[in-house]
């Protein structure tokens, strides 16, 4: 992009993903100068970068959807039930156009730093190609799995073939037609991408570390009746989604998983898995999340339908996990399970032969070598902070973020954070973000930050910035909620476990999207209440 960015605006965005965009065309109709900078060729984000075979959404996409334009709500055309990476992208790049966003968004730009200006109060934002431009307000609508990770595996570079992480494949695809092929890693991203891969490679080893609970998406095309039905009601619906828990409505479930019979649970729960629903299982009953032998029975009937399709006993049982269910993030899927009956197909279980290291040939694990035309790394990312710290954001005192945030991430409502006035983080650590449909939590954000810039305009005030007492009154309280349910016995990039030295913290808040939005809308009908202010 060799357009000249302007010396100062009011606002700069740092990413073009869903954030980003909406972002945009708030502060546009709030005729606030705005600029984005966004390192991919197109906007999209998570659906720019995503393009292994099988990659897709596990929020239905009428729900997984922008609410605010209700003339976009109506007139888009979705296709199928959970779109792939494609269609998802297409759907971004149509709001772009449809909005006329691009004209402010600067591609293939990174941002290397920002520097708040304590004496005029603006950040300077620099890029890595050497642009500077200075702002009133920096929003950070970076994502929370977008910086991606490789495994911590001697020998990456020596691999002699061709390796691939998820998150950064070719856009021209690859072919692996008649290929022996690794896979390692079995997150959402390995469960969708095991099945579209076996399909066509000779031969496909998965490396699993930990197994995933994965459930059927039960996919399919969209019917024109549930289409018009949903286009009638959908005020109702996103008012729904927006007071639910996860961001997408269900019934609250009220009953114990304990005090039903064996035979009405499993009716329960069968119902439940034949929905393909993410949340399902987690809303059959109220303890599920939150008392052992309440997840327990969750467990066994995942592992009744992991062993009732995988042929081979060893394999199931390697697949089943003993982590509490929900406490990962469980996936959802197509044929992943059936997968491993495939003769090409064959399953190392980590536990038993850990990863020695990557050789010229492909990988040797404690008992063997295996031989590859291609690697491919399903391995995940630097979860909720990444993103953020990878970025040289320095506040009051030249404080940097890495060190602000050393202990792990310190936020108020996971929005702002103390040291750092006028940033904002959409879906930060400390909200509901990646334990909600990401859209709802989005646009929640978005509104918000809108509303407090507009809200400081008109009090004649130029700067927010939480207090000491309230951000760390928000960590106690996110840390609380999480203490109170399973989560944290789960070794979860949740709580960055997947990161060797990343502080053990519980990042999302779990405390549900609509609480949670009750307390943001609280906090700014008392006049950004835990915020100082000031002009
Ligand atoms: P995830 O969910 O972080 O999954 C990464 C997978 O890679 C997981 O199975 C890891 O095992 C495995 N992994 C990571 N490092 C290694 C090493 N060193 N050796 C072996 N295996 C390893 O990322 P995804 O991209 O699948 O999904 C991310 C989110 O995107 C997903 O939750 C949805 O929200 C969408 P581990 O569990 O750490 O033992």
């Amino acid at each position: 992009d060799a357009r000249p960015v302007p010396p100062s605006v009011d606002a700069v965005v740092v990413g073009a993903g869903l954030s980003g965009m909406y972002l945009l065309h708030r502060f546009r109709e709030m005729k606030l100068s705005a600029i984005v900078f966004e390192v991919g060729s197109d906007v999209g984000g998570t659906w720019y970068w995503n393009r292994y075979p099988g990659a897709r959404v596990d929020v239905e996409s009428l729900a997984y959807s922008y609410s605010f334009s209700e003339e976009l709500e109506q007139e888009y055309e979705w296709q199928e039930r959970y779109p792939d990476q494609q269609e998802i992208l297409r759907y971004a790049q149509h709001v772009a156009d449809r909005f006329d966003l691009r004209s402010d968004i600067f591609l293939d730009t990174r941002v290397q730093a920002a520097t708040y200006d304590e004496h005029g109060k603006t950040w300077l934002v620099r890029t890595e190609r050497g642009d500077t431009v200075t702002a009133r307000f920096l929003v950070m609508a970076t994502g929370c799995l977008s910086a991606s990770k490789l495994p911590e595996i001697p020998g990456l570079d020596r691999f002699g073939g061709a390796a691939y992480h998820t998150a950064r494949w070719p856009h021209e695809g690859v072919d692996f037609t008649g290929m022996r092929v690794g896979i390692i890693g079995t997150g959402s991203s390995g469960v969708q991408a095991i099945p579209a891969i076996a399909g066509q490679a000779a031969d496909l080893t998965v490396f699993q570390r930990t197994p995933a609970y994965s459930l059927p998406a039960h996919n399919r095309r969209l019917r024109p009746d549930e289409i018009a039905d949903m286009k009638a009601n959908y005020r109702a619906f996103r008012k729904a989604q927006r007071e639910s828990r996860f961001g997408v409505p269900a019934e609250t479930p009220t009953k114990s998983a304990l005090e039903v019979t064996d035979e009405e649970r499993d009716a329960v729960f069968e119902q439940a898995w034949e929905e393909g629903n993410l949340g399902g299982l987690l809303n059959t009953y109220a303890d599920v999340l939150v008392v052992r032998e309440a997840n327990d029975t969750v467990k066994r009937f995942v592992h009744g339908k992991i062993r009732q399709i995988v042929k081979d006993p060893q394999t199931a049982a390697d697949l089943c996990p003993e982590y509490p269910f929900g406490t990962k993030r469980p996936c959802m899927d197509t044929n992943y399970y059936e997968t491993y009956n495939r003769e090409n197909v064959h399953l190392v279980n980590l536990r038993r032969t850990p990863i020695m290291e990557i050789t010229e040939k492909g990988v040797r694990t404690s008992d063997k070598e295996y031989t590859f035309d291609a690697i491919v790394y399903a391995t995940g990312f630097d979860a909720m902070t990444g993103a953020l710290t990878n970025i040289d954001i320095r506040g009051r005192g030249g404080v940097s973020l890495k060190e602000a945030w050393s202990a792990g991430p310190r936020t108020y409502l996971g929005i702002s954070s103390v040291g750092f006035p006028n940033m904002f983080t959409i879906i930060g650590p400390g909200s509901p973000s990646v334990l909600s449909n990401m859209i709802v939590s989005i646009e929640q954000h978005v509104d918000w930050v809108a509303d407090a810039i507009e809200y400081l305009g008109r009090q004649g005030l130029t700067a927010i910035e939480p207090t000491q007492e309230a951000q760390d009154a928000w960590v106690d309280h996110v840390n609380l909620v999480a203490s109170l349910t399973l989560f944290p016995t789960g070794d979860s990039w949740y709580l960055g476990a997947n990161v060797p030295g990343k502080p053990r913290v519980f990042m999302p808040y779990v405390g549900g999207v609509g609480e949670y939005r009750k307390k943001c809308d609280e906090v700014a009908v008392r006049g950004y209440e835990g915020f100082t202010l000031s002009a």
